[in-house]
């Protein structure tokens, strides 16, 4: 345990001087306040930067230990302050260790965390680190195949294939399977690309621990809200691999714009070097950058998690900006919502003084909805309220 905390401190000097130098998050930070104009959509907003200093790389055991067990008070990087009010008392109750969710105070933390930001990191969450470095190399492998191959991954449900460059989104590109907890499905999407056996092994057992989390994760929230025996299993997962090619060019601009996500959770695997990732305050409209924190992953909840939620659960908006000319990588889980029957909250959430706040629909349906109105960031909501 020893040399991983020496890892941890050596390197986490190294991102303290980094931080310090022109061009660091917090001075990319500044310039794009300067920048902002009348012409900027987001020129309104106003940035809020990172308290302390960010962990740096934890070097992963070989052999696929658990990851290590790092007390909170060694993850600062996840409290964060607005630059411009200071106040700690702002600060996100954003860490959520999965090795004490069975705990009230831990399990209050998760609801927290869901019904103010609608996001939050997770450690100890039990996926080995090496299998997530491993992950990240064979996405990165996929990613750099030729176009002709990577077109092969095509779509089963809408956006679940692969996206090439774009118009909106330049910079950004990405392969897909729908779902995650099919071997089926896995298989194929191995087969059109090409994997190696090694490539195969990895994308199987990262798929089952990944889908397995979130379903876990589900639950945990289920409980945070009282709601015992909830069951996540055989809700479909859309899996996506990110590839975000940043240019000297892109620093400045987005790499994806601002949306929410439709489903009800989304594990991500960000990528541990190369920030971008920033979440909207809905109190405030600010935006918050979500900097790396290596060996950790992210939940952010999606519209049919305030739909389940009937309201008391937030869908996070969020964007990836472009602060450095760097290739950045993540790697998406999308739960959705249950294959069977409608999206709607649970009985237990819906009384007198909470009265259901949204119709009963079919997933697909909603989805339909949010691509053919072009609402992207949860306002097809509005469209099925009913309180
Ligand atoms: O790459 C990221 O960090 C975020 C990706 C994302 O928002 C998405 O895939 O929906």
């Amino acid at each position: 345990m020893e040399w991983r905390r020496n890892v941890w401190f050596q390197t986490n000097q190294k991102s303290l001087e980094r931080r310090k130098e022109p061009g660091s998050l917090k001075e990319v930070t500044k310039e794009t306040k300067q920048k902002s104009s009348p012409t900027n959509p987001f020129s309104f907003l106003e940035f809020s930067t990172v308290a302390s200093q960010q962990p740096a790389f934890i070097a992963p055991s070989p052999d696929h230990s658990p990851p290590p067990q790092l007390p909170e008070s060694l993850f600062p990087a996840a409290f964060f302050f607005s630059e411009t009010s200071h106040k700690m008392e702002e600060s996100i109750p954003f860490i959520i260790d999965l090795e004490k969710i069975s705990e009230e105070k831990e399990c209050k933390k998760l609801r927290e965390a869901c019904e103010r930001w609608g996001c939050f990191r997770i450690i100890n969450h039990s996926i080995p680190l090496t299998l997530m470095a491993e992950m990240k190399s064979v996405i990165g492998a996929l990613l750099e195949l030729p176009m002709e191959i990577k077109k092969r991954n095509t779509e089963v449900i809408a956006g679940s294939g692969y996206m090439a460059p774009s118009k909106v989104n330049p910079f950004y590109e990405a392969l897909g399977l729908y779902d995650l907890g099919s071997s089926q499905a896995v298989h194929n999407f191995c087969s059109q690309l090409d994997a190696s056996p090694h490539q195969r092994q990895i994308m199987e057992a990262y798929g089952k621990a990944i889908h397995d989390l979130a379903v876990k994760i589900g639950q945990k929230m289920a409980e945070s809200l009282g709601i015992l025996g909830a069951d996540f299993v055989d809700w479909p997962c859309q899996f996506r691999i990110n590839k975000y090619n940043f240019t000297p060019e892109a620093v400045g601009s987005l790499g994806v714009q601002l949306h929410t996500d439709s489903g009800f959770l989304t594990i991500l695997q960000d990528d541990e070097n190369v920030g971008g990732l920033e979440v909207m305050d809905n109190n405030s409209g600010s935006f918050l950058p979500i900097p790396p924190l290596p060996g950790s992953l992210l939940g952010n909840l999606g519209d049919i998690a305030r739909v389940w939620s009937n309201g008391r659960f937030c869908n996070v908006k969020h964007r990836v900006q472009c602060h450095e000319a760097s290739t950045r990588f993540s790697i998406a889980t999308f739960m959705l919502a249950s294959r069977k029957g409608n999206v709607e909250a649970p009985a237990e959430l819906v009384d007198h003084d909470q009265p259901r706040l949204y119709q009963p629909f079919i997933y697909e349906d909603y989805r339909k909805l949010r691509v053919s109105n072009e609402m992207h960031t949860g306002e097809a909501l509005e469209l099925l309220r009913i309180a």
